[in-house]
């Protein structure tokens, strides 16, 4: 899920610096969604709130992507290669579920490699690689389409966590959305519910659907290791967002002041990540600042862990049915196909 680095923008400045007290401090705001336009605005309302937060979509600069490859590389992160080995074993019941010809939307595309592994098996009509990130996007497709000239590839540039409104070049016919990696743990189960429901109004009732991969509740400690490696590659990933919000928003955040908290919250099903000040701290950015105490903390990730029947239920209240699962032999992560009802 590679992202931009946005630019800053704006700012919600006051006149002169001063400390945001616990009475002006702003409800706790969903992390994971963009509701202000801008990041300046965001972030700093993010930083402002009672419990300080920051959008785990801020991970994403050039150094938080190459992070994220890395992780994904990782000996504890079970979830990337668990999901491609539940592909390369189940594809040709996949292609059955689905059938062959389908327009494949591949949401937050990113390199492509996990839907080219199912071109084979699919056969798509048309591929519609869609990713916040253009530069990136355009590059992974160059390469594909040289390895897949019999595919039409229509590449989508955009933010699809705040719309889906595909351009007429898509084809309608028989859509089939593609969203894998479990990235939808990254939502609240609001949002996730949400992000459903707009994929299924993007279907014409009863044709195309949905293949989505999710991250199935677990051992406690083989989720807080995924996210808490030995390498220390996880904490490198969550410490650099405070790099890239001072590039964004003048911040004077110190990397070396927090240290990177994980942890599985089994009454949420969420791994909680978070960054936690280690002693008493001032961090300024343009227009104000504010103190953190010594182990207060900013909250900047949920991933949320599901079971079979959370992901039913999702499914089925977002208006998909039909649903058929794979899973790997420890039945750590689920791939699931479900048809718009
Ligand atoms: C992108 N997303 C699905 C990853 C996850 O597992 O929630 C992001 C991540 N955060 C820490 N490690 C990986």
């Amino acid at each position: 899920m590679a992202q931009p680095a946005l630019i800053p923008t704006c700012w919600d400045s006051s006149d002169s610096d001063s400390d945001i007290r616990a009475d002006q401090r702003q409800p706790r705001a969903e992390a994971s969604s963009g509701h202000c336009s801008q990041p300046g605005a965001e972030l700093v309302a993010g930083l402002s709130a009672r419990e300080a937060y920051i959008s785990p979509k801020y991970f994403y600069d050039a150094l938080g992507s190459k992070l994220f490859e890395a992780i994904c590389d990782l000996p504890e992160y079970y979830p990337t290669r668990t999901e491609a080995a539940i592909y390369a074993t189940h594809q040709d019941a996949m292609a059955a579920a689905v059938g062959t010809g389908c327009t494949l939307i591949d949401l937050g595309a990113g390199n492509c490699a996990k839907a080219a592994s199912l071109f084979g098996a699919l056969q798509p009509r048309q591929y519609v690689p869609v990713d916040i990130s253009t530069d990136f996007l355009h590059q992974s497709v160059q390469g594909l389409q040289r390895r897949f000239p019999e595919i039409p590839m229509q590449p989508l540039a955009m933010d699809f966590s705040s719309t889906l409104t595909l351009p007429p070049e898509v084809d309608a016919q028989r859509r089939l959305f593609f969203y894998p990696g479990s990235s939808l743990g990254n939502f609240d189960p609001q949002q996730a519910l949400a992000f459903l429901r707009r994929v299924r109004s993007a279907l014409p009732s009863g044709e195309g659907g949905i293949l989505i991969g999710l991250d199935l509740v677990k051992d406690t400690h083989v989720l807080e290791a995924a996210y808490d490696d030995a390498l220390g590659v996880t904490a490198a990933f969550n410490l650099n967002v405070l790099k890239h919000v001072n590039e964004l928003i003048g911040a004077d955040f110190n990397a070396r002041d927090w240290r990177h908290v994980a942890f599985y919250n089994a009454r949420f099903q969420r791994i909680e990540m978070h960054l936690e000040a280690r002693r008493d701290l001032i961090v300024r950015w343009p227009g104000a600042r504010r103190t953190f105490h010594q182990g207060e903390r900013i909250h900047t990730e949920y991933s949320h862990k599901f079971s079979e029947q959370d992901i039913l239920g999702l499914l089925e209240q977002a208006g998909f049915g039909g649903c058929r699962m794979w899973f790997d032999t420890r039945r750590w992560f689920a791939v699931c196909y479900a048809q718009a009802r």
